[in-house]
């Protein structure tokens, strides 16, 4: 069992309009910052070399006061400020949601829970954890809450960072430019396992979004063989169904404490990133949750051999 650990993800590799601003701005500041850097190291060397030492002995003669020099670093700076301030409120206003902005926009819900992520598409019926599907060249529209603590939404590569607050919720908009799998991470230190709460944006030409949403909302496949059929039993008997909800299973669970496992086999990992989504390392999980994300609030049920493979065969649809 190998922990996903690689993250590549990055504010200087930006992949929407959004992000893109938010780079623009970075490196505006940067290269303001390398020029006063650069001239102030330059002149402390020269003052160094010119005004050293010369074992002349006394001291140099003593000057008090420049109005030239002080009315100079007083609003040189004072300039520099008011224009990254400007910069800063108009990149700001560019990448939050605005009637421009979200015109056309795609709506999906976030609900932020220790230590996973909750996506649910108002339009379609479909719930899905950990991995956020979009379509490529239109905004998508995120309102954000938690279920628990404060957690912070962060997809570099797409847009800006948001929190989500429980009880409070907070708007965001996202794009990306091409398809991929933009990797996020929760940004907003929320407990034991806040370094394993990976976001994966899966973006995706518009067809290919339509297809998967119209598959998601599909209930999950009825048991096709014994097992399956009793791993549909276990999972409706044994308590799963209390805190998981499975489309077509026959069971809903009252509160989403824990992702809805419809078509879980669609998706790539496990466990908010932590393992890639493989019946092994399912089996492994549900064996013993603690060993591959120490702290999850996912229960050990101390399950028998036959019920992981019965479990496995049902929640992945294989044989
Ligand atoms: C007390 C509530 C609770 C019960 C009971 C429970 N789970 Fe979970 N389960 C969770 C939580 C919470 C998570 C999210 C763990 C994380 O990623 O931190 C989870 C995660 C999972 C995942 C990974 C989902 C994903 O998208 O990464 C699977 C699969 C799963 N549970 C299956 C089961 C099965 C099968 C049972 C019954 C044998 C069960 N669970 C019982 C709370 C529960
Ligand atoms: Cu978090």
């Amino acid at each position: 069992m190998d922990r996903l650990y690689s993250t590549v993800a990055s504010v200087l590799s930006p992949a929407s309009p959004y992000a893109r601003d938010i780079g623009h701005l970075f490196w505006i500041t940067f290269w303001i910052s390398m020029v006063i850097l650069l001239f102030v190291s330059a002149f402390v060397i020269f003052n160094l070399v010119r005004f050293r030492d010369r074992g002349e002995g006394g001291l140099p003669p003593q000057t008090h006061g420049n109005t030239v020099v002080e009315v100079t670093w007083t609003v040189v700076p004072l300039v520099i400020l008011i224009v990254l301030f400007v910069l800063t409120v108009q990149t700001m206003a560019a990448v939050s949601p605005s009637t421009k902005t979200t015109a056309n926009a795609l709506n999906v819900d976030v609900v932020a829970h220790q230590w996973w992520w909750e996506f649910r598409y108002p339009d379609g019926d479909v719930v899905t954890a950990n991995e956020l599907h979009i379509p490529v060249g239109r905004t998508i529209h995120l309102t954000l809450t938690s279920a628990d603590v404060i957690h912070d939404f962060w997809v570099p590569e797409l847009g800006r960072k948001m929190d989500a607050v429980p009880g409070h919720p907070n708007t965001m908009i996202i794009q990306a430019d091409r398809p991929g799998t933009y990797l996020g991470t929760c940004a907003e230190y929320c407990g034991t396992d806040h370094a394993w709460m990976r976001i994966r944006v899966v973006a995706q030409t518009p067809d290919a979004y339509q297809a998967w949403l119209t598959a998601q909302a599909q209930p999950h496949a009825q048991p096709a063989n014994a097992k399956q059929a009793i791993g549909r039993g276990l999972f409706v008997g044994l308590t799963c169904s209390s805190c998981h909800t499975i489309k077509g299973s026959g069971a809903t669970a009252s509160k989403d404490v824990g992702p809805d496992l419809t078509h879980l086999a669609d998706r790539d990992t496990l466990a908010a990133g932590v393992i890639a989504n493989t019946p092994e390392n399912l089996r492994q999980w549900l064996a013993d949750p603690n060993s591959i994300k120490p702290g999850s609030y996912m229960p050990d049920l101390h399950l028998s051999s036959q019920q992981l493979d019965a479990l496995v065969a049902y929640l992945e649809e294989q044989p």
